[in-house]
């Protein structure tokens, strides 16, 4: 076994070990109640899963194995003479629990290098679709056609032992992460760039690598990436896509059948493709203003407009956040060493001051601050990266890193497949007129 496979088994051996322990001994105790309203409203603040990947803080944002956005930008490894943290670093970091060393993330860019390979008939089948096809949809019909190279799908077949899921899922991650960048970069190529394909770099690391595949050689943009990548990876067990890729994963679909389901919920406009919706909002504003750098009091009337349409406010609110996101911080930061002067970024800062008494004035909306998508799209275009659709496709590729991470602990762990309970309104109409019906099962 490889280095990293092996970490990963001595880890999952011990914590799935002691989880058994726990079941046994407190399986029966309560944890939390659940009202009607979270019934019907989504679900939300029930705790229903086990991710250990990272958790998420109502006020503080996300930790990821207990280490925030800034500890991970300090102590993470990094690219030479870059001052971001290498998505390697962050990937064994959930995988196995522990910071890695310096070795550790270069084999890791090693390993994904050799594994990259992405087959022939995967680019036929992108081919085949039409060019006006979304980027999201391309890249999930490229992921399903990388799907014939799933190890867990042939081993299943054969008949599988249940202890060897947690391996055969290992190596499909591992592979499914190395290509990723290979094939968004193609699509990118391919819908904005005349497919002049470009061949990757192999001395490169593997966010550096895809900066240079869609055609990016400028080091701040491959900072960008990098810090991009580690950010937008993962967010505790609820969100869509982590939670798909995991729902799907619990009947046994292999981890490209599962991520694909996973990437289909990113596409969404509420979840991940909220960041191509904040800069096409922006743009509009602009051109509806008639002016490059709108005032606070034409973004303030702008948002006004938007809400009396009855649209959101993209890049704003959140289902846990009940604060500013520090992965906009993050990028705030960025944005402020690297490009203080660009008026884009500007006007997303202006936003930032404009929107949140305003939402905040609105009882209804939970959270008047701005989530990771309200900045990320302004920094993209700053380095030429003005194809908005394409945004959340470098969402997804690092949100693998999260939740295959993740996945490998379902399948270590033996959960089981997924199934919560519904119930009908009429069931719910006679519990509240005190008869007392059977829930069902
Ligand atoms: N603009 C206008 N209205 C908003 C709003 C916003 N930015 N955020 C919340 N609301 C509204 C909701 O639409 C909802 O209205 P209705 O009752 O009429 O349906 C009401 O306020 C209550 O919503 P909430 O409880 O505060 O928020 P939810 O947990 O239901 O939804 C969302 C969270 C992120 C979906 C929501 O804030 C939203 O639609 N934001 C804009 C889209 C966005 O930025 N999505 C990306 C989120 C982060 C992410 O997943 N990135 O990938």
């Amino acid at each position: 076994m490889g280095i990293i496979k092996d970490r990963f088994k001595e880890k999952s051996d011990k914590v799935g070990a002691e989880m058994k322990e726990m079941l046994k001994e407190h399986g029966d105790k309560k944890i939390g109640e659940v009202t009607l309203a979270q019934v019907y409203q989504g679900m939300r603040g029930i705790t229903g899963l086990v991710t250990e990947t990272s958790l998420l803080d109502a006020q503080e944002g996300i930790r990821f194995r207990g280490y925030s956005i800034p500890e991970l930008q300090e102590k993470l490894p990094k690219a030479p003479g870059g001052s971001e943290p290498l998505p390697e670093g962050l990937f064994y970091l959930m995988l196995v629990g522990d910071l890695p060393t310096e070795d550790d993330v270069h084999h890791l860019t090693s390993v994904w290098q050799r594994r990259s390979h992405v087959p022939n008939h995967v680019f036929a089948t992108i081919e085949a679709l039409p060019a006006s096809t979304h980027p999201m949809t391309q890249f999930v019909v490229a992921i399903m056609a990388l799907q014939t190279e799933s190890e867990f799908a042939k081993r299943y077949a054969k008949g599988m032992n249940k202890k060897d899921y947690w391996e055969a899922t290992f190596d499909d991650s591992m592979d499914l992460i190395a290509r990723l960048p290979r094939i968004a970069a193609y699509i990118y190529r391919r819908k904005y760039k005349n497919g002049d394909h470009i061949q990757p770099n192999g001395l490169l690391d593997w966010a550096g690598n895809f900066a240079h595949m869609m055609g990016y050689e400028d080091e701040g943009f491959k900072e960008l990436m990098r810090l991009y990548m580690t950010i937008h990876a993962d967010h505790e067990g609820g969100n869509v896509s982590a939670h798909t890729t995991h729902l799907v994963g619990s009947a046994l679909s292999d981890p490209y059948l599962s991520f694909a389901a996973g990437m289909n919920g990113l596409a969404g406009p509420l979840h991940g493709l909220a960041n191509q919706e904040v800069i096409k909002w922006i743009f509009e504003l602009r051109e509806q203003i008639g002016t490059d750098s709108p005032t606070k009091e034409q973004i303030t009337a702008y948002v006004e407009k938007t809400l009396s349409e009855g649209k959101v406010v993209p890049g704003y609110g959140h289902a846990v956040l009940r604060k500013t996101d520090p992965r906009f911080t993050a990028q705030m930061e960025f944005g402020k060493k690297h490009m203080a002067d660009d008026t884009l970024v500007q006007t997303v800062w202006n936003i930032y001051e404009a929107v949140p008494p305003i939402l905040g004035s609105k009882a209804k909306i939970k959270n008047p601050w701005p989530n990771v998508d309200a900045h990320s799209g302004a920094l993209l275009v700053h380095y030429g990266m003005v194809e908005y659709e394409f945004y959340t496709v470098l969402f997804g590729v690092s949100r693998a890193l999260g939740v295959l991470a993740s996945l490998c602990w379902d399948r270590a762990f033996g959960f089981p497949l997924e199934r919560p309970k519904s119930i009908t309104n009429d069931l719910v109409k006679k519990w509240l007129e005190g008869k007392d019906e059977v829930w069902g099962d």
